[in-house]
């Protein structure tokens, strides 16, 4: 009813599991995959499933776990139970094995379930882009950026990103990585340190004492031992409170633009956290959908073909509205669909106000004070320019 249509020349492919929903980490945890529901649901409304090809995917095997993660900690992860958990009120994060059961990364019932789906999902979109079958895959059930190889990490068990990329490398010599999360992408960063065939990119807010989680220094850009090819190819953007659309376009255009030039990518993967929204639960930027969005149309604008992955995200109702538009720009239908929430979208009242564009007024009651200079962004910009000419 709103005319979306399948977009003319390219793919756009769809890769969910409604099993991944229905898992909670527990009452008051900041971390809904019910998000992820929602999201489904206003991106249904709108119509755009009719655009793009949907995959219900299965979950990745212990084997595709293991192309990254050891097999201690997966082994952990299977038999680990909720009864294992420290019930330790007076220190809810004591030590804990692989850092599972403490209060950023619970164990709860169908843990390995979870983990498998959202990795299966991840792992399922890259695929999809390494057969040709697609152009833009969306995986927003993944973009677990902290896990590491053997350990657990701010809600994450498994970076499903590190599964796809090491799909990606199967059929492409060059991965960009992008992390629009507030939070800084360490675990991928970390992953392929000691390779060129990768680079990563995090915007995120910085502030080392009082924010997770405390790396992604501006000068922190891969180990400079020597014969590192991966040494230049870790970029970071430290972030302060506060940050607009604005500033944050001018950014990300300055910077994606000049990698794009000089490293020539030839798969991008886009980590779309959305906590990165103003009036997120653990955010601090005051960024809107547009400007979220605005991102994921930019590296829609190189050209080149893309896995996109959720990541945070701590209010649902603005979560579903960044993903669901962020859908309609890979399809090539944001200029089509209706500002209003659709009368017939299930959970319509869980949007507050009925557009999917709010103002920061309607996002949060107080506007965060800006904290990024323009003289610091553009000390920033320099910074990375500098880097790249260290890149072949
Ligand atoms: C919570 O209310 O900064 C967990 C986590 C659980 C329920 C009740 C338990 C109360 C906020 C966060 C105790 C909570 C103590 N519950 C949490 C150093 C910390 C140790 C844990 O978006 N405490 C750790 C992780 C970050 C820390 C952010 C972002 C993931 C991603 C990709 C991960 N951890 C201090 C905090 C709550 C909770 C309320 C919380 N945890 C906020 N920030 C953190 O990048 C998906
Ligand atoms: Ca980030
Ligand atoms: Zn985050």
């Amino acid at each position: 009813e709103y005319n979306i249509v399948r977009p003319k020349g390219y793919t756009v492919s769809y890769h969910a599991t409604p099993e991944m929903e229905k898992h909670h980490f527990g009452q008051t945890h900041p971390m809904k995959p019910w998000r992820l529901t929602l999201t489904k649901s206003l991106v249904t409304s709108y119509g755009m499933p009719f655009a793009m090809d949907n995959y219900v995917t299965r979950e990745a095997t212990y084997e595709e776990l293991n192309t990254f993660h050891s097999s201690d900690y997966l082994d952990y992860l299977i038999t680990a139970a909720p009864e294992d958990q420290p019930r330790d009120i007076e220190n809810p994060d004591k030590e804990v094995k692989y850092n599972l059961g403490g209060s950023d990364c619970p164990l709860f019932h169908g843990l390995y379930n979870y983990c498998s789906m959202s990795a299966g999902v991840s792992l399922d979109a890259a695929r999809k882009i390494t057969s040709n079958q697609s152009d833009i895959a969306i995986a927003w059930a993944g973009g677990l950026h902290h896990a590491k190889r053997y350990e657990a990490s701010g809600f994450c068990y498994i970076n499903d990103i590190v599964l796809a990329i090491l799909q990606l490398l199967r059929t492409h010599p060059r991965v960009l990585y992008i992390d629009i999360d507030v939070h800084h992408g360490d675990g991928v960063e970390e992953a392929f340190f000691s390779t060129d065939r990768v680079m990563t990119v995090s915007f995120h807010k910085y502030h080392p004492e009082t924010f997770f989680p405390g790396t992604g220094a501006l000068e922190d850009n891969g180990p400079k031992s020597e014969h590192n090819p991966g040494a230049h190819h870790a970029i970071n953007v430290p972030l302060q409170d506060g940050i607009t659309d604005a500033q944050y376009e001018w950014l990300f255009e300055s910077i994606i633009g000049a990698i794009n030039e000089r490293y020539r990518p030839s798969v991008i993967a886009l980590q779309c956290g959305a906590d990165s929204l103003a009036g997120d639960r653990l955010g601090r930027f005051n960024l809107r959908v547009e400007g979220h969005g605005a991102c994921v149309r930019y590296c829609k604008s190189l050209g080149i073909p893309m896995v996109v992955f959720g990541g945070g995200g701590y209010t649902p109702r603005n979560v579903a509205r960044a993903w669901a538009y962020e859908t309609s720009i890979a399809i090539g239908a944001d200029d089509r669909i209706p500002e209003t929430i659709p009368e017939h979208a299930p959970w319509r009242e869980h949007f507050i106000h009925e557009t999917l564009f709010p103002t920061l007024e309607q996002s949060m009651h107080e506007p965060r004070h800006n904290r990024n200079s323009e003289k610091r962004l553009r000390e920033i910009v320099t910074h990375v320019h500098e880097q790249l000419r260290f890149v072949a």
